[in-house]
């Protein structure tokens, strides 16, 4: 009897692997997806290519046709952006700089305006998606999340959209998971939505620790971490 729980837990999870997970969600008319900056320069061949980022493309798109609310976000910068590793005389990629709202992770050249690296991929097959938001178009501001930029108060305008449409549930896939994926979800846990992160329709960068510790920061603000089997269709 004394070992009753721990073996009947170890039996239960291999007899019977879906009993030990939550039942599906079934996304609702106040649940949207928010398709993070599944744009070309994240994608192979690109600029500041994510590892495997084509992969999340379809299970987007599997998991898109059980949502009636869609919103895409575009990275959008400025040529000469303060982003930018070449905007900042003797720093290289993934350095880091110091501006006046905090430290910025130095990239290569990426999601410049109107260029090709920017446009959404094309294998996104989400047409009902009725809003793409972009962000980070101020030259010297960054904006990671869809709701705020990186200065910690201009907003996007994204929170009263989806309230206004009361959306109260959001469920949030792309690129890259430890940076826009993440900061939006935490962004969204601050405007009081229920958030969950679909982690295989996500990929992440991982520079120096940072998707093990997007992961613990989502987890302790509360965004909920599934897989797209959860979501039901
Ligand atoms: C992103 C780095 C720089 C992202 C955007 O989409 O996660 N990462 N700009
Ligand atoms: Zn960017």
């Amino acid at each position: 009897a004394g070992l009753g729980t721990i073996a009947g837990t170890a039996v239960m999870a291999t007899v019977f692997p879906h009993a030990l997970r939550a039942a599906a969600i079934k996304p609702d008319d106040a649940s949207a997806l928010l398709v993070i900056d599944v744009q070309n320069c994240f994608l192979p061949g690109g600029s500041l290519a994510v590892k495997d980022g084509e992969q999340v493309v379809p299970v987007i798109n599997r998991i898109a046709k059980n949502f009636a609310n869609v919103v895409m976000t575009q990275d959008w910068h400025t040529a000469g952006h303060i982003s930018f590793a070449s905007s900042h005389a003797g720093k290289k990629p993934f350095e880091t700089v110091d501006l006046p709202y905090g430290k910025q992770v130095l990239w290569p050249d990426h999601c410049v305006q109107g260029t090709d690296g920017a446009s959404l991929s094309k294998d996104l097959a989400v047409p009902q998606a009725a809003l793409i938001i972009r962000k980070g178009f101020h030259k010297d501001v960054d904006s990671y999340s869809a709701f705020t930029e990186a200065d910690g108060k201009t907003t996007t305008g994204l929170a009263a959209y989806l309230k206004a449409r009361k959306v109260k549930r959001l469920f949030v896939a792309g690129l890259a998971t430890d940076f826009c994926v993440a900061w939006t979800a935490l962004d969204a846990r601050k405007a009081g939505f229920e958030t969950y992160v679909v982690e295989d329709a996500c990929r992440g960068i991982d520079a120096q620790g940072s998707l093990a510790k997007a992961w613990a920061d989502m987890a302790k603000a509360g965004v909920k971490r599934i897989q797209s089997a959860d979501i039901a269709a």
